[in-house]
């Protein structure tokens, strides 16, 4: 009913009345009522007249299943959407999904989250309809030591669509966060099952702020969001559905094509971390270097200070550039 209702109202470009409506579907006065209310509950904004009827003043930006799924044009990623009010963290409802089963696709949203995670225990900032807290379940095919290509696979794919739905210069920040004007606009937490020999699942949370204006006093000087830096507020159905397909297109040339090389141009192209010199942190020391290349399993060539040549796979150690503070 509410589905039904809510196309009447769209498709009404004045006032309609709750008469009319009743008629046009059988039900009572009192149960359009109702569910108008219930609508208004989840943000729809519904001016009533006496004598007029209601009309539709604003839709909210809601990170519904079906408010999704129509624009989407994928054939796997987002096919089944999972979205909730609040969860602790779209990580960890999306890999006990995975372990039930859930098909390679599957998307976990919510609208808040009360314990977002960024790696290794710290917390992710994640306020209620303010952006764009999301998991993937992807099976791919691959070698477990190919699946960390794929966090460089979804942080082009955000980058691209980041680009494409603002007109914002993102850039990556290998290997899993998003920048804008040097401050972190993304996040992504790839976690993996795995045997021996063969991957189970791996789940790809996403974390972007988007319509975000404020954020805790030891963030000021390192998170943005796209409304801070552009000025405007999205639809964060919009970038989701896009981000989606930028997705899928790039997860299909990773998984089935030669492995990184085909992206790897793109990637470099919008790679801050190969920018600037780098500071590379980890437990025992802490020095600059100048990068000098991402490999084609997506490692970070860097050359130290003393000539020698690294190579840094991604989760080894922390990369700081100069042009933030992250
Ligand atoms: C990350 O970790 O950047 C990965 C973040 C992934 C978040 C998504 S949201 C959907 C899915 N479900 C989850 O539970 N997580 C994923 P890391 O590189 O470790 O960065 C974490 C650090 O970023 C924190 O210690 C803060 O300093 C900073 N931070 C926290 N919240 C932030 C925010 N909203 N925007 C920018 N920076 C933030």
């Amino acid at each position: 009913m509410k589905e039904k209702i809510l196309a009447i109202l769209c498709g009404s470009p004045g006032y309609i009345s709750g008469e009319k409506m009743s008629q046009e579907l059988g039900v009572s006065r009192s149960m359009i009522w109702k569910v108008i209310n219930g609508l208004r509950e989840e943000g729809y904004q519904i001016d009533s007249v006496t004598n007029r009827g209601y009309r539709l003043v604003l839709v909210p930006d809601l990170v519904s299943s079906e408010a999704i799924k129509p624009l989407l044009k994928t054939k796997v990623f987002g096919r089944a959407i999972y979205d909730y009010k609040e969860v602790d963290s779209t990580n960890i409802v999306a890999k006990a999904k995975a372990r039930d089963g859930a098909k390679e696709g599957t998307v976990v949203i919510a609208n808040s989250q009360s314990r977002g995670k960024g790696r290794l225990g710290k917390t992710w900032e994640s306020p209620a309809g303010k952006g764009i807290w999301m998991s993937i379940v992807a099976r791919p095919r691959i070698p477990i030591q190919e699946v960390s290509g794929i966090t460089l696979v979804a942080g082009l794919a955000i980058c691209k669509t980041i680009r494409r739905t603002t007109q914002l210069p993102a850039y990556i920040k290998w290997p899993n966060d998003i920048v804008v004007n040097g401050k972190k606009v993304c996040g992504i937490l790839t976690e993996m099952s795995a045997e021996i020999d063969q991957v189970n699942y791996v789940v790809i949370g996403i974390g972007i702020n988007v319509n975000t204006t404020s954020f805790p006093k030891e963030l000021h000087k390192t998170a943005t969001s796209l409304k801070i830096e552009s000025g405007q507020d999205y639809m964060r159905k919009d970038i989701i559905a896009e981000l989606l397909m930028a997705f899928e297109a790039y997860y299909d040339q990773y998984t089935k094509g030669k492995g990184l090389s085909e992206i790897l141009d793109q990637y470099k192209e919008l790679c801050i971390t190969l920018k600037n010199d780098v500071r590379i942190i980890n437990k025992n020391e802490e020095y600059w270097a100048k990068p000098v290349d991402i490999d084609d399993t997506g490692a970070l060539i860097i050359d130290k200070k003393d000539g020698t040549r690294k190579r840094i796979a991604s989760g080894e150690v922390s990369v700081r550039g100069i042009y933030g503070y992250i």
